[in-house]
C-alpha cells in the first residue's frame, strides 16, 4: 500500500473520537466527501460532522442533514481531525483556528495549497478533478465496506465537481472512479436527476435577470453582478447563483468569465471560469482566494459591487495582457 495511505489509515485507526470538516459556503464535493468519510470510518467510533451552514433542500435529497453540526465545537474532545476539500486556515471558517492548534490532524485536498496551511499529514492531489475521488482512495485502502449509499455520495461530488464530466479537470482517473462507483451501486441517474433537472424556481427567477444583465467586456471577459435586492426580488440566494461563471464561459468567444454575488458588509463573492487554454487560479490567488485552472473563486471586499467589478476585471486584464506578453 501506498505509504500516505498507510499513515493515514493508521491515524484513523489509531482514534477513537474523530470530527470532520469542510470548507465555508460548502458545494456537493466538500460535503460529499465529507459524508462519504462519515459513512465509511465511523463503525466503531465517535465521529462527528462539523458545518458552517445547514444542508439546503437539493442537498437533503442525498444527504442527511441531521448528521451534520454547525458550530459549538470543543477540539479537545477529539483525537483527530480531518479536512476534506479546504486548502487553508481562512476557508475552514469558524473552525480554522481549532483545527490550527489540534496537534492531530489530516488534509485530503485537490486544491492549489494557498494561505495557511493545515494538516500534519496532508494528502494533496491538485489533479484529481473531485475530492471525492481522494476520499475513495481512502476508504479503498482501508477496506472500508462502500456500500451503494456511500458510493451514491461519492459519485455526487465527482459529478458536480466536473460538472457533469465537462469541466477541463475530468481526466482518465474521473471516469475510472465513475465506473468504479456506478459498479458498486451508485444511483448515477438519481443523481443526475437531482442535479440537473431539479432546479428550484429560485434559481429560474436568478436566471432570469443573468440573462437580462450580462455583459461582456472586451469581448471575451464575461461578468454578471447579482446584488443582494435582485436576490430578494427573485428569492434567491447566493447558490442559486452557481451555474453563472460556467454559463458565461460557455457563451462562444468568452475566454474568462466571472460572478460577482454581494454578500453581507461590503463583501462579494466572486465566481470565475476560463476556457480551455486560460487559466483562472492565477487571478484568484492575486485576490486573495484560490482554486483550480479553470475553476477558481475569492472575497472581494469593497465599497460597492461597480468598485467589486472593478478591482475584478482589473485583475483579469492583467493576467489577459501577461499571456499576450508571454506569446509575442
Ligand atoms: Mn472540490
Amino acid at each position: 500500500m501506498n505509504k500516505l495511505y498507510k499513515k493515514i489509515k493508521d491515524k484513523i485507526n489509531g482514534a477513537k473520537s474523530i470530527a470532520l470538516f469542510c470548507h465555508i459556503r460548502p458545494d456537493f464535493d466538500a460535503l460529499s466527501s465529507m459524508y462519504a468519510l462519515y459513512y465509511g470510518i465511523k463503525k466503531d467510533k465517535k465521529v462527528q460532522m462539523y458545518s458552517n451552514r445547514k444542508l439546503n433542500n437539493k442537498e437533503k435529497l442525498l444527504l442527511d442533514d441531521s448528521l451534520i453540526q454547525i458550530g459549538g465545537f470543543n477540539p479537545e474532545t477529539y483525537d483527530l481531525l480531518i479536512s476534506v476539500d479546504t486548502p487553508n486556515v481562512e476557508r475552514l471558517g469558524i473552525y480554522g483556528e481549532g483545527f490550527k492548534q489540534h496537534k492531530n490532524t489530516i488534509k485530503i485536498d485537490h486544491h492549489q495549497p494557498s494561505g495557511e496551511e493545515i494538516g500534519d499529514i496532508s494528502y494533496i492531489d491538485v489533479n484529481s478533478s473531485s475530492c471525492c475521488e481522494l476520499v475513495f482512495n481512502i476508504l479503498k485502502a482501508m477496506k472500508c465496506k462502500i456500500t451503494p449509499q456511500v458510493a451514491t455520495i461519492l459519485y455526487t461530488g465527482l459529478f458536480t465537481d466536473t460538472n457533469s464530466f465537462t469541466n477541463l479537470n475530468t481526466n482518465p482517473n474521473s471516469f475510472h472512479a465513475a465506473y468504479e462507483l456506478s459498479q458498486k451501486g451508485a444511483d448515477i441517474a438519481k443523481v443526475s436527476d437531482i442535479i440537473n433537472r431539479q432546479k428550484p424556481q429560485s434559481e429560474v427567477n436568478i436566471t432570469k435577470i443573468f440573462y437580462e444583465k450580462y455583459k461582456r467586456v472586451d469581448k471575451e471577459i464575461g461578468i454578471i453582478t447579482i446584488t443582494i435586492n435582485e436576490l430578494k426580488k427573485a428569492k434567491a440566494e447566493k447558490i442559486d447563483c452557481d451555474g453563472f461563471s460556467m454559463k458565461l464561459a460557455s457563451m462562444n468567444g468568452i475566454n474568462i468569465s466571472c460572478s460577482i454575488i454581494e454578500m453581507e458588509d461590503n463583501k462579494f463573492y466572486c465566481s470565475m471560469r476560463s476556457r480551455l487554454g486560460y487559466a483562472v487560479n492565477g487571478i484568484a490567488k492575486a485576490l486573495g482566494g484560490g482554486g483550480h485552472l479553470g475553476a477558481a473563486g475569492c472575497v472581494i471586499t469593497a465599497k460597492s459591487i461597480t468598485e467589486a467589478e472593478k478591482i475584478v476585471i482589473k485583475e483579469i486584464r492583467k493576467y489577459l495582457k501577461s499571456r499576450q506578453d508571454d506569446e509575442e
